[in-house]
């Protein structure tokens, strides 16, 4: 199977041309090349293929092999794989996803895509949508006790579940102690990303993610546009602003115009290679 690593501020995927070569079972390769020491070392594993309503399609499995319905970072790499190699010459392109369509604009430098803005659609607050179990209209600044302690979360879905848990000095937070026991909290039926965020100011917020299925990752691109979102309900950021992840940074905008999130960052290619599967 030939594959391409690519990386969008540290979350690292296996991208595989899906025009020209078949992946018989997803989540099981997902789980193989995404182990650093036996395999080729990924957050796991996304699938570019030809889609029947947008101009590409694309599929993504976690590193456990659970597929996700969307993923800000790799769409971005999606993206300038396809302008990359001739897939598309065209600077805004569709892709289908789980959680829908979503139109990408390139930044193209000496031929090649740099940055990319992804119009990453509303984001879902009703909690059965989420989802997350809750009797209220919306799940904001709600009290939850994990594992003895309470905590003040904040849930918003971007196609994917996340709740957002505002903190002093999230560097030193024991993220995998704790990440785990909100990823299987008996409250998110069907799992969630988990962030972790520390204001900087209204224009800045810090955050670590605790990713459903694949556990801390460098960065997370619809959890960036969750903890926008959030902030912005919770009163304390501007509706622009800069997400600052371990990978890099993000700017996401929650367009008061149409509800849009607005997600721009770079997409990076690692390296092309082959593997037998
Ligand atoms: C968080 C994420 N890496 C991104 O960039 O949006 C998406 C990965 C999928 C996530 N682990 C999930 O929803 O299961």
């Amino acid at each position: 199977m030939k594959f391409t690593k690519m990386q969008g501020i540290g979350n690292d995927y296996v991208y595989v041309n899906c025009f020209e070569e078949k992946v018989e079972n997803p989540s099981g390769v997902a789980v193989k090349i995404s182990d650093r020491h036996f395999g080729i070392g990924s957050d796991g594993l996304v699938l570019i293929m030809p889609s029947d309503t947008e101009d590409f399609k694309m599929r993504m499995f976690n590193s456990d092999g659970s597929e996700a319905e969307m993923c800000g970072n790799a769409i971005r790499c999606v993206g300038k794989y396809v302008y990359d190699n001739g897939l598309t010459d065209k600077d805004t392109i569709s892709i289908e996803t789980l959680a829908g369509t979503k139109i990408l604009k390139m930044e193209i430098e000496d031929g090649k895509v740099k940055m990319v803005r992804v119009d990453m659609g509303e984001p879902i607050l009703e909690p059965e949508k989420i989802p997350v179990i809750h009797a209220k209209e919306r799940f904001v600044n709600e009290e939850v006790e994990v594992d003895g302690e309470k905590y003040k979360v904040t849930c918003v879905s971007m196609g994917n579940p996340h709740a957002i848990i505002y903190m002093k000095d999230i560097d030193n937070l024991k993220i995998e102690e704790i990440g785990p026991k909100f990823e299987h909290h008996k409250i998110f039926p069907r799992r969630t990303n988990t962030e972790f965020v520390e204001v900087i100011d209204r224009q800045t917020l810090k955050m670590r993610v605790w990713e459903r299925g694949a556990g801390e990752t460098l960065a997370c691109g619809t959890g960036a546009c969750a903890v926008l979102v959030a902030s912005v309900l919770n009163g304390v950021s501007e509706r622009k602003a800069t997400v600052k992840l371990k990978g890099g940074d993000l700017l996401i905008e929650w367009s008061q115009e149409d509800n849009h999130v607005y997600m721009t960052g770079p997409a990076v290619k690692v390296f092309d290679g082959e593997i037998e599967i």
